[in-house]
């Protein structure tokens, strides 16, 4: 056997060898570079095809090329088993256990005031009333002074009111918002006024800073008290139970003349007075009454010609009541435990 042939044979044995014991992809490809690569070794020996004599040089082509064949048929075959290993490997790795629980999704509760304002807005929508909204920031003209509360009023005071300037504060009811569509003059109106609004109170069991209200309105010709009891004792009876009796009680708002509070008889005994109703069988629930003249003048419409009522009701009072909650705070704490049961 020359020489020659019989480095071949050695390269491609000792190549086979090494080759089928390659453990991984990496290392294959050095072992490849080693022997095939411009400075490998049979690519040597194909160098040195140079210095063989002609006669020999197709025998010596011949066993290089079967060496080279039988290489790449081994890199081949180690390829295909080192990548089905990386396969399997990564596959064990990463395997997703589709057996697992699901990692739960926490989708919240809504608010018990927005399922208690969404329930009055369907009400007064279901009317044909508009919901409307406008600025928690106001200034004391829209707030007080259009509404007939005058400089000197109570109300007024910095113990009370949330001043920003001696003429902008935080609005202490949503009459303002009220206010705002009487002036833009298009008669009638029938509406809403949802918001937060802001007093200067400490917070305790009833009482917040900042809460919500809802006020309403309806400015037509030939409107009548008649038509204020009528309007509340629906919206009475479909907010509590349609046995429901309502009771208006006389009493003084500076915005309306005549002006009232309605109580609603007890919705849990019916009247007959329990712990729910402290015994009196009747729960006060809004304030009311027919719109002043002076705040029609002074929205811009003629009281001789236009007339209307308003009424305004707390929106916690109404969620606090209905889902028999006993303290205003746990409303403002926002712990969802607490917010799931309504
Ligand atoms: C209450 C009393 C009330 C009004 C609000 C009103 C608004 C305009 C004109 C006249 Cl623009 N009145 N609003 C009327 C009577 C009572 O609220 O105790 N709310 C919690």
């Amino acid at each position: 056997m020359s020489e020659i042939e019989e480095r071949v044979k050695e390269i491609r044995d000792q190549a086979i060898d090494k080759i089928r014991r390659a453990e991984a992809l990496g290392s294959l490809n050095e072992i490849r570079v080693g022997i095939l690569g411009k400075k490998g070794t049979l690519t040597q020996v194909m160098k040195m095809m140079r210095d063989v004599p002609k006669e020999e040089k197709p025998m010596v082509g011949k066993w290089v090329n079967e060496a080279r064949q039988e290489i790449e048929a081994q890199l081949a075959e180690s390829r295909e088993r080192l990548e089905a290993a990386a396969m399997n490997d990564r596959l064990k790795n990463e395997a997703i256990d589709v057996t697992l629980p699901a990692k739960k999704i926490n989708v919240g509760h809504r608010h018990p005031n927005s399922i208690a304002l969404e329930e009055v807005e369907r009400i007064f929508t279901g009317m044909g009333y508009e919901v409307m909204e406008g600025p928690e920031i106001e200034y004391d003209e829209y707030n007080f002074t259009k509404l007939n509360i005058p400089p000197n009023h109570p109300a007024k005071d910095e113990q009370d009111t949330f001043y920003i300037t001696d003429d902008i504060l935080l609005r202490t009811q949503t009459s303002p918002i009220q206010a705002r569509v009487m002036e833009q003059g298009k008669v009638p109106i029938r509406m809403i006024a949802p918001g937060r609004v802001f007093r200067s109170d400490e917070v305790d069991a009833t009482h917040s800073p900042s809460f919500h209200q809802i006020e309403g309105l309806v400015i037509d010709k030939g409107i009548t008290f008649a038509d204020l009891k009528g309007t509340l004792d629906i919206f009475a009876k479909k907010m509590f139970g349609e046995d429901t009796k309502t009771k208006f009680r006389p009493h003084h708002f500076p915005f309306t003349e005549p002006s009232a509070e309605m109580d609603v008889s007890c919705f849990k005994c019916g009247g007959k007075g329990c712990r729910f109703c402290k015994g009196e069988g009747w729960i006060e629930i809004l304030g009311c009454g027919m719109v002043h003249p002076h705040v029609l003048e002074m929205c811009g419409l003629d009281p001789n010609e236009y007339g209307g009522f308003a009424f305004g009701v707390g929106l916690e009072r109404i969620a606090l009541l209905k889902y028999e909650i006993d303290d205003m705070r746990l409303l403002y704490e926002n712990d969802v435990r607490f917010l799931s049961q309504f």
